[in-house]
């Protein structure tokens, strides 16, 4: 358990390589300019800012090359921070760096023996591989590459860690999905809650059910927060908007879930286009909901279960 006053380790990850639309680069900077660690120490937490990672070697041009210079570099740092007891908060930058993230994260897992679950927000599924992709962006990728689709160069280090396992990565918000993902989606059996069925159930009954199988499994969640997840009138400041995303309530309501779970061991938050903001209206609202996830709550204390509210 991390007790109550968690130790944070923000980590910027300032990586636009895995996409065509500049300006996630600056997406670190606008989240410290937002007051993510400010808002976060003042919950309480411990807070060390690792500043911004140095890709290993050349990652000038786009393409998985330069991602790959990426990810193993954020691996070492993420795997580090887990090894040393603290959480950490990778804020990018786009997608491709979960692939960093998530390797870090899963060696970590590995050597502790921990099963790994990992909870996709996001618009989108991420899970082509270079032969699917209609556009050659990376960060449309990371998915299929971390659960060890064929035709991917050699992203990660040596030995690289047994591939992720399709059923324990659920696809939270999806609404955008091109045909040869979405066949790969079926095939592996990942886990999808689409926006058709948060339409019809709301969050709260899917996300208890994923929240109860971690749980039961006692397996590290990682969560990934592409901001496309948020609808665009919300959060306007990224490259890729897809209308119908979810509200500002819907986001609030699952962080105070997360939160309550007591189960996130790390996250990302990716995607942020500064570039494309409004005024820092996306940074404002990201750091906002990461607030909420690390504990910020109306009242000082759990909400009520519906059976305890009185009815009349
Ligand atoms: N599926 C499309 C592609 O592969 C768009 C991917 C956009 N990705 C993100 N991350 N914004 O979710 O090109
Ligand atoms: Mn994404
Ligand atoms: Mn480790
Ligand atoms: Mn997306």
């Amino acid at each position: 358990n991390l007790g109550d006053g968690y130790r944070l380790a923000l980590i910027g990850a300032p990586i636009e390589v895995g996409t065509s639309e500049p300006g996630a680069v600056m997406g670190p900077a606008a989240l410290r300019t937002a007051g993510l660690g400010r808002a976060l120490a003042d919950l309480g937490h411990a807070v060390v800012d690792h500043g911004d990672v140095v890709p290993d070697g050349p990652a000038g041009a786009r393409g998985l090359d330069a991602v790959a210079a990426w990810t193993r570099a954020l691996s070492r740092v993420v795997e580090g921070v887990l090894d040393g007891g603290a959480l950490p908060l990778t804020a990018g930058g786009d997608h491709s760096l979960s692939l960093g993230s998530i390797d870090g994260v899963m060696r970590h897992c590995a050597r502790q023996g921990r099963p790994l679950f990992v909870l996709w927000l996001d618009a989108h599924a991420d899970f082509n591989t270079p032969e699917t992709s209609p556009s050659g962006n990376v960060h449309g990728m990371p998915l299929a590459a971390l659960c060890g689709e064929a035709g991917f160069p050699q992203l990660f280090a040596e030995p690289a860690p047994p591939a992720l396992a399709p059923t324990d990565v659920h696809l939270f918000g999806l609404r955008s999905i091109d045909a040869g993902e979405r066949a790969l989606v079926a095939a592996r059996r990942v886990g999808v809650t689409d926006m058709r069925t948060i339409d019809e159930f709301g969050v709260i009954a899917p996300l208890r059910q994923i929240l109860e199988r971690v749980a039961a499994r006692g397996a590290h969640l990682h969560v990934s927060f592409d901001i496309d997840f948020l609808d665009p009138s919300i959060a306007p400041g990224v490259g890729t908007t897809v209308p119908g995303g979810a509200t500002f309530r819907e986001a609030h309501l699952i962080m105070e879930m997360l939160h309550d779970s007591g189960l996130v061991r790390s996250l990302d938050i990716v995607e942020l286009n500064p570039f494309l903001d409004e005024r820092g209206r996306s940074a404002r609202v990201l750091v906002e909901l990461a607030a909420s996830l690390f504990g910020r709550r109306i009242l000082d204390r759990p909400t009520a279960p519906i059976a305890a509210v009185p009815s009349d």
